[in-house]
């Protein structure tokens, strides 16, 4: 077997090297070695202090995620770290690149702290849904205080070397990036200068101020209590009060307690699913098969608000742009709107002027396609018309060089009919951006018939170097996102007319996690994007298919949402914030009394579990032809570009939890009065007779197949 820990002793230095790539996680082997090795450094006369480095990439990303969720193995990491801080000799860890979670809790139960200049230190535990639960939450208010230890705690951020410093997280900053060798250097230091063991459960001085402790603390409750649904920052508050009203011992098992019933809520089974899903999205098959293209220039064609946006992501990540409209002013106004993003963040004091400068300086306009020439990437975002997207890739076609991607930024056109409309289809991909495109972390990369494996792959660089999530899509009505919203948004609108209020749906999306609901997110991109949408599918819709007029009735008022003071809300002069309208409950009744509809009330779970299998649903059709890679690939498009609670791990995610003969048993039910927009997925039915959930499916490539 590897040895995950190596030891060996030199010149009375006891040197532990934790070797468990990519990034010594914790896992049963590494706490082994290290348990084995402090006691063998304990033992040994000759040895007069303990260094701890971690090989490779990382001092300790922490604790072993894949491990949780399954019956533990000695020794646990609290007893692993109690183990180091008990030592009888001094004990100094010396960090490079991450240590994360379990790892800074090892580093806290040394007693000392070195770390290189580049180093990154963080308790980023509640965002799996955890709490630091290896002594922590009890070192780190020892070291630091309550405030700053529940910063780092409730935020979860990583912290710089020089900020660890300041707060008396670390020690020392070493001169080098030679973590062995300066590790090795400060344990001399410290054996010069006589110095002692320095246990951090014994340190007083920066809790020493009580009610300046419990202040802070009253504080982070308040501002925990406010994170809704969450359900692991007011534990973590918890654990910070016995860290000030307990001895340590007893704030240690406080703080077991509370970590084991983290450990066991859902929340933590859909945070780790979110954790592995959003890496797990960057492997697509063409990313291993073949070689992204160098991109440096960018061409982007449209100055609209998607175009702007979309320029803004490409120069924030240090690329050219050149910025395509069809006259002056159109142009004029792109680039105002670019110009506007900079000027806000100047205005906040996050650019300088002269930033912004060398930014811009990377923008160029013109009215002529012949400017892009020399472009390695072209992205459209103009109207979303087939006629209108046709003529500017036949002019593409005609001025772009050879080997140049070609992308659009559609969001439910055919890209196969875009692709076959020019000479060079092989060069042709979707990458779906999401508004506002330099903000929302989502990138769908929508991958037609004939493109060639090294545009994907180039696609796929791209999103690493926007800092985007990529979901890779296959070509449908609306790839994975919009045509799963278009159905939940259906079955939300087939509930307004069955007798639910605009109101109760969104306080029930909300409820859930979502930080909008549907009507909101209506009134707030502007209900006339749909309208128009609605009008344009009019010929092309299921005869047979239940319509609900309702919101056409608003958009033919001229209630558009925001923009006009009044949408599903009324909305104050100058508010975002709308108030319910008996108007507008007024065109919905007279609808229902038009449909012939006896209205009902729903209570808050009827309406989640018609919501939520509606998504459901339509997500397990999209993975059962194929349009998304795996389930995982639609809860990652579901939390980046849905708002989907990132805690709950995505809709498939949760549909397991729920369990999948529940939901297909809803569907059947919610079937006998609309069979035809209930019609349950074929694979949904397929994983229910087989007793198997969708994450069964994760694993692998083509699971529908
Ligand atoms: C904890 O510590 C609880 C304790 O308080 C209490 C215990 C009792 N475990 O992100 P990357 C994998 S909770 C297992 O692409 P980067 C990752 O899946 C933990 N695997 O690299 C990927 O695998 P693959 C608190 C892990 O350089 C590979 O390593 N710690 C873990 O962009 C490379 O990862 C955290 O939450 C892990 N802990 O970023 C830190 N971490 O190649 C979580 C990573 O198969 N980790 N992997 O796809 C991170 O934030 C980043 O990975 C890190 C490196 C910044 C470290």
């Amino acid at each position: 077997m590897r040895t995950a820990v190596h030891y060996q002793v030199q010149d009375h230095v006891a040197l532990l090297a934790i070797d468990n790539p990519p990034v010594n996680a914790l896992s049963a082997a590494v706490r082994q070695g290290l348990l084995a090795a402090v006691r063998a450094a304990q033992a040994d006369d000759t040895v007069h202090a303990v260094l701890i480095t971690g090989l490779g990439k990382a001092f300790i990303a922490g604790a072993d995620i894949r491990e949780f969720g399954l019956p533990p193995q000695a020794p646990s990491l609290p007893d692993v770290c109690d183990a180091i801080e008990a030592c009888r000799k001094p004990v100094v860890a010396a960090i490079h690149g991450p240590a994360h979670g379990g790892g800074l809790e090892v580093a806290m139960s040394a007693h000392y702290r070195v770390a290189t200049s580049s180093a990154k230190l963080g308790l980023p535990e509640v965002q799996l849904g955890l709490l630091p639960g290896a002594g922590g939450t009890q070192r780190a208010p020892r070291l630091i205080g309550a405030q700053a230890a529940l910063d780092l705690m409730l935020s979860g951020r990583q912290i710089g070397a020089p900020e660890a410093l300041r707060m008396g997280l670390i020690d020392h900053i070493a001169t080098s990036d030679d973590i062995q060798l300066e590790g090795l250097a400060y344990v001399r230091h410290l054996l010069s200068e006589g110095a002692p063991v320095r246990r951090t459960c014994e340190q007083t001085q920066a809790m020493a101020d009580r009610a300046v402790q419990q202040a802070a603390i009253n504080a982070a409750r308040a501002d925990a209590a406010k994170r809704r649904g969450l359900f692991s920052p007011l534990k973590i508050v918890d654990c910070v009060q016995a860290a000030l009203d307990l001895p340590f011992a007893e704030g240690l098992r406080t703080e077991r307690a509370l970590f084991q019933q983290c450990l066991e809520s859902p929340q933590r089974a859909g945070l780790i699913h979110a954790f592995f899903a959003e890496r797990e999205v960057l492997k697509a098959p063409e990313t291993r098969s073949a070689k992204p293209r160098a991109i440096q220039q960018v061409g982007v064609i449209g100055g609209g608000t998607m175009g702007a946006g979309i320029a803004v992501a490409m120069l924030d990540a240090g690329l050219q742009v050149i910025l395509i409209e069809r006259d002056e002013a159109a142009l004029a106004q792109g680039r105002t709107r670019v110009e506007k993003v900079y000027d806000g963040q100047v205005a906040k004091s996050r650019l300088t002027p002269q930033g912004k400068a060398g930014i811009l300086a990377r923008l160029s306009t013109s009215t002529d396609y012949a400017a892009l020439a020399q472009a390695d990437l072209v992205i459209e975002a103009v109207f979303e018309d087939m006629a209108v997207k046709h003529a500017v890739f036949a002019q593409l076609d005609r001025y772009c060089k050879p080997g140049a991607v070609l992308a659009t930024n559609t969001s439910y056109l055919d890209v196969n009919a875009i692709a076959s409309s020019i000479s060079r289809p092989q060069e042709v991909i979707g990458l779906h951006f999401f508004s506002p495109a330099h903000i929302m972390k989502l990138l769908e990369i929508v991958v037609p018939a004939k493109v060639s494996p090294d545009v994907v792959a180039t696609a796929f660089e791209l999103a690493r170097r926007l800092k985007k999530v990529p979901v890779r899509a296959g070509v449908c009505d609306g790839f994975i996102g919009n045509r799963i919203l278009a159905t939940y948004r259906t079955a939300a609108d087939h509930l307004l007319e069955d007798g639910a209020s605009p109101y109760e749906i969104d306080q029930m999306v909300r409820a859930f996690g979502f930080p909008i609901g549907p009507y909101e997110m209506s009134d707030l991109a502007g209900g006339d994007i749909g309208w128009a949408t609605r009008k344009r599918r009019a010929a092309t819709r299921d005869p047979r298919a239940r319509y609900v007029h309702i919101a056409d009735r608003l958009c033919e008022q001229g209630w558009f949402g925001q923009k006009s003071g009044r949408g599903w809300y009324r909305y104050a002069e100058g508010s975002r914030t709308g108030t319910p309208d008996p108007e507008v409950m007024a065109i919905v009744e007279a609808e229902r009394t038009k449909a012939g509809v006896q209205p009902r009330s729903f209570t808050t779970e009827d309406l989640q579990r018609r919501y939520l299998a509606a998504m459901i649903n339509e997500g397990a059709k999209v993975i059962e032809e194929g349009i998304a890679l795996r389930p995982l690939d639609v809860d990652v498009t579901l939390v980046h570009g849905y708002g989907f609670p990132r805690h709950r791990g995505g809709p498939m995610k949760y549909a397991d939890q729920v369990g999948l003969a529940q939901i297909l048993a809803d569907i059947r039910t919610f079937a006998q009065t609309d069979p035809l927009f209930w019609k349950p997925s074929a694979l949904l039915i397929t994983l229910v007779e087989a007793g198997r959930d969708f994450d069964s499916l994760n694993q692998l490539e083509t699971p529908h197949a």
